[in-house]
């Protein structure tokens, strides 16, 4: 057996003396000489001895998969968690292992105060998505809604009526505005959403990638003049018609990621890319400080898959944003923006490069992408799992 080129240890733990210890300084020498060693007994009891960390050597921990992190935003990030789930729940690796998580970075850029209240449309889509809440035909919002809230306020002649607020989904923001008011983080507040809808349970933390309230203002350049709206305005009231020339993300400049967001890019297994919109939902992600050094310096392989799908957006007005980059709405593309950290790519058979079209170090799989349902979206994100995990052992 041979000493792997990317030992790698997870959450130290307070080991010290320990015969597990003196294991760990051995493989520790072992790797860094990388010679090969007489017997892989050493490194399966280290894996299975409770105070050591866990090592990507061992034979078993090859397919097991314990920490995965992942960025997302709203509709087409929850689906994709939600196959990740699926999937995960068939591995031997993740269900046995109280230690197995999938931590969320969830995009905040999208957030809005209406009414006086905080809405934070892309992480309460994951929430509801997650929690068995959401309204599966719209992809957000809660199922079985009623909308006598939002009734009452357009007879107020209260502004704006364009944004659909049904009475359950008031309640998450009644809820989180008054936490936030009382001093609470986003964080501690997004935490107390996630147990109401069972996501701890499910081994699964939410995390909003900043606490600080950031926005994204869509720049708008037409017949009317250059102005900047809100991005639910564009997207929502516009249907992303009117083309954009830039995204501005107001609050940016004072953003830091949220407390557990570094950590958990350092520290993950492997780090997934769903096929969320690469601009304004990655993307924004991406700009908060820090998270894009993190992505490039952790040991685990991101792999992504694309949000395009034979040259169109498998949801929403991604082509329209890509436009303000000016850059087409092509797989590859997508791909271009995450080439500083990215090792795997997964792209529909529609959307397959030519060889000479793959960049060096990009290991690009193809496969159908169209998430028709939650077996199909539980299928592509074990395939984004299995090019993670084979990326893992290269
Ligand atoms: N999307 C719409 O197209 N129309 C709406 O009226 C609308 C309301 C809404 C309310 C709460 C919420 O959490 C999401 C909502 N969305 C609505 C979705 C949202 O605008 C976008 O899809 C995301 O922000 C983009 O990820």
């Amino acid at each position: 057996m041979t000493v792997p080129k990317r030992c790698k240890q997870e959450r130290a733990r307070p080991f010290k003396n320990t015969v597990a210890a003196r294991t760990h300084k051995r493989q520790q020498w072992n790797y860094t000489r990388v010679i090969p060693v007489s017997s892989s007994r050493d490194l399966i009891s280290a894996r299975f001895s409770h105070d050591t960390p866990v090592w990507t050597c061992k034979k078993a921990c090859k397919t097991a998969v314990m920490h995965v992190t992942a960025l997302a935003g709203g509709v087409g990030g929850a689906r994709f968690l939600r196959g990740l789930l699926d999937h995960l729940a068939t591995r031997p690796g993740f269900t046995d292992d109280p230690d197995s998580q999938v931590t969320i970075i969830g995009n905040t850029g999208d957030d809005i105060t209406l009414f006086g209240l905080r809405v934070c449309p892309d992480l309460d889509t994951i929430l509801y998505t997650l929690g068995g809440g959401i309204h599966e035909g719209q992809g957000w919002g809660r199922a079985d809604e009623s909308f006598a809230v939002q009734g009452e306020l357009a007879a107020l002649g209260a502004q704006p009526q364009w944004f659909g607020l049904g009475d359950k989904d008031f309640a998450t923001h009644i809820a989180r505005s008054q936490w936030l008011g009382q001093g609470r983080t986003l964080s501690d507040v997004t935490a107390a959403l996630a147990t109401r809808w069972g996501l701890p349970e499910q081994r699964v933390r939410l995390l909003p990638m900043t606490d600080q309230p950031v926005e994204t203002h869509v720049v708008l350049d037409d017949a009317d003049g250059t102005r900047a709206v809100h991005f639910q305005e564009w997207w929502v009231r516009m249907g992303a018609a009117v083309p954009a020339t830039r995204f501005v993300v107001a609050g940016m400049d004072r953003a830091t990621p949220a407390p557990g967001v570094l950590d958990a890019l350092r520290t993950a297994d492997i780090v997934l890319l769903p096929p969320s919109n690469p601009v304004v939902s990655i993307g924004v992600i991406l700009s908060v400080p820090g998270i894009r050094d993190a992505l490039r310096g952790t040991l685990a392989p991101v792999v992504g898959v694309s949000p395009i799908v034979s040259g169109r957006p498998v949801r929403g007005h991604a082509d329209a944003c890509l436009a303000a980059l000016g850059m087409p709405a092509e797989a590859m593309s997508v791909a271009s923006l995450y080439a500083d950290f990215m090792r795997g790519w997964l792209v529909d058979p529609a959307d397959a490069p030519a060889e000479s079209e793959i960049p060096a170090g990009l290991v690009v799989r193809s496969r159908p992408l169209l998430m028709t349902d939650r077996a199909a979206a539980a299928a592509i994100a074990g395939a984004a799992v299995e090019l993670a995990l084979e990326l893992r052992r290269t």
